[in-house]
């Protein structure tokens, strides 16, 4: 089989973001792109030949293609092994278990997450190293450079390998096992929970929904809830991954996931419902007409954690992205474990579990995950709060009201502003940050300035700094605003502002979140002139 080698020309705009390079499918469709990112990734990491690498995606438009391509390039860059997912498919957590299981040398993951599908849709690629977590800031950094100097890449020549059909194929010198992209997973999930408690609360008349939205998670939640844990069929909705997610954006909150919402909020709604995103590292959890904000989701894991027989020895620690509340700090303190804070994106999480820092991690959005593999996983998140449900015995509204009245309640909501003009957006950042010398002491209603910085997080593994985090207002009672542009987005800016404030009385922790950060809100509006700048005063998304 012949090696060819092809002469390219660089791209300037191949510089992975919070979570790999997404683009536009047309973009990633361009003579070379993908081509050229996947030299740049094989140069970057330099694999000793023979290495065995993994390969799976979310089934989006354009993950067949993708995979062909790379499994190519794969086999003319010296890999000697490549382990794919039956029909292009892995999960990103299912792809992080697998690179770990079977010791490999890293993995490619073809995922734009929660972004549309489509032709006309997102399409993304990312690195994972061989802890199975995403490649860190210095590596992403070393690929995007090396993307602007990339003048050729090497390919084979040969037909595509039939990914349907698990088995071993050859190409040139290199092996492709079509591997069962579920079995591994749910193995290592039935390791780690207590299914035998969960089958019996589910034979008991406790009902359950699970939302897969059309993405990937649809074939994991079905062995797993349906056949593992003997879930009635029908309990996971929209379980076909399709290539344009139904036509839907598989962001699991109460804007995007609103079937569940109305099966959760309607007459008779089942006692619980989840759903995942479209790589399935994200969850949403939701009781009968009852909302878990996600920070609140991860501060109840670490408190019920030892109810999990794969946690029943303790937590070392657990962190959470900056914005996320400071809901899981309560419960580290008190459990007496340390408790870090890191910039958002589940790479900063990798050194930390590693060095055994840390068990449990978390973001605001929707990201819940442990050190059992070395992503967020959507099924995992759904799967512990089963189990504790079954070992409590209550409604998840009774375990979060209790939760707060022990800890006192981070009160807490972001609100996104999709679609903004990158100008517009940056403009209100740099203004809001010229602000920054001149805001501590100063008293808006009845909060006071305490500090305000940019964010940025020394790695306290390897050192490496992290700056541009995120802008942070803080004020004397420990409330605070934070502003970010998000780095997933392929078109435009979206603007999160993330609000906070703490509530200990018990007589008011039930109050409605929007309206308990009323006054937070219009300060938010007015640092960041948002109407001036944006047009806008309401968000597209509220959690
Ligand atoms: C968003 C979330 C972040 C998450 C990232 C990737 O990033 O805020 O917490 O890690 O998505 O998640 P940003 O930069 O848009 O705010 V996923 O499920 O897209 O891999
Ligand atoms: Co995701």
């Amino acid at each position: 089989m012949s090696i060819r080698t092809v002469a390219t020309t660089p791209f300037n705009d191949q510089k992975p973001g919070t979570s790999g390079l997404r683009k536009k499918v047309t973009v990633f469709q361009s003579v070379n792109y993908l081509e050229n990112f996947v030299q740049a990734i094989f140069d970057t990491i330099a694999a000793p030949a023979g290495s065995t690498l993994v390969v799976g995606g979310d089934g989006r438009y354009y993950n067949r293609e993708a995979i062909q391509v790379i499994l190519k390039i794969a086999a003319a860059n010296g890999f000697g092994k490549v382990l794919v997912g039956q029909g292009g498919i892995l999960s990103t957590p299912a792809a992080s278990c697998v690179i770990r299981k079977y010791r490999t040398y890293g993995g490619i993951i073809l995922s734009a997450s929660h972004n549309p599908g489509g032709p006309d849709g997102d399409f993304g690629i990312k690195y994972n190293t061989a802890n199975g977590g995403p490649a860190p800031e210095k590596i992403t950094d070393a690929i995007f450079a090396r993307s602007k100097a990339l003048e050729k890449y090497r390919m084979v020549d040969a037909p595509d390998v039939a990914l349907d059909q698990q088995g071993s194929f050859s190409l040139g010198d290199m092996t492709v096992e079509v591997i069962d992209p579920v079995a591994d997973y749910a193995d290592l999930m039935e390791s780690l929970f207590d299914f035998a408690a969960i089958r019996t609360l589910l034979s008991g008349g406790f009902r359950l929904s699970f939302d897969a939205m059309h993405a990937v998670t649809g074939p994991y939640a079905k062995e797993i809830i349906e056949r593992r844990l003997g879930a009635p069929a029908g309990t996971v909705i929209n379980g076909v991954p399709l290539p344009d997610f139904g036509q839907g954006h598989p962001d699991p909150n109460l804007t995007y996931a609103h079937e569940l919402v109305e099966i959760m909020y309607g007459d008779h709604a089942p006692d619980f419902g989840a759903a995942s995103d479209g790589d399935g590292d994200r969850n949403m959890i939701l009781g009968n007409h009852f909302f878990v904000n996600p920070s609140d989701s991860l501060a109840v894991i670490a408190a019920n954690a030892k109810l999990a027989p794969g946690y029943a020895k303790g937590l070392a620690g657990v962190a959470r992205s900056m914005p996320t509340s400071g809901a899981a700090d309560r419960v580290a303190a008190k459990l007496g474990i340390p408790c870090y804070e890191t910039p958002t994106g589940w790479k900063f999480f990798g050194n930390l579990m590693d060095a055994g820092k840390v068990t449990l991690c978390g973001e605001e959005s929707f990201g819940t995950g442990s050190d059992h593999v070395r992503e967020k996983d959507g099924l995992w998140a759904v799967l512990f709060w089963l189990n504790i449900l079954a070992k409590r015995g209550q409604s998840v509204e009774d375990i979060v009201h209790q939760h707060w009245a022990e800890y006192g309640r981070n009160v807490y909501s972001r609100h996104d502003y999709e679609g903004l003009p990158a100008d517009a957006a940056n403009g209100l950042m740099a203004h809001l940050k010229s602000r920054f010398a001149s805001l501590p002491g100063q008293n808006f209603g009845r909060y006071t300035v305490r500090l305000c910085d940019d964010f940025s997080y020394t790695d306290p593994i390897d050192g490496s700094v992290s700056t541009g985090q995120g802008l942070r207002v803080i004020f004397e009672d420990g409330s605070r605003i934070v502003f970010r542009l998000s780095g997933t987005g392929t078109e435009g800016a979206t603007l999160r502002i993330y609000l906070e404030a703490f509530e200990s009385d018990p007589a008011k922790q039930r109050m409605d979140a929007q309206e308990a950060l009323g006054e937070l809100i219009g300060i938010a509006h007015e640092l960041s002139e948002l109407k001036a700048r944006t047009g806008r005063e309401q968000p597209t998304v509220i959690t």
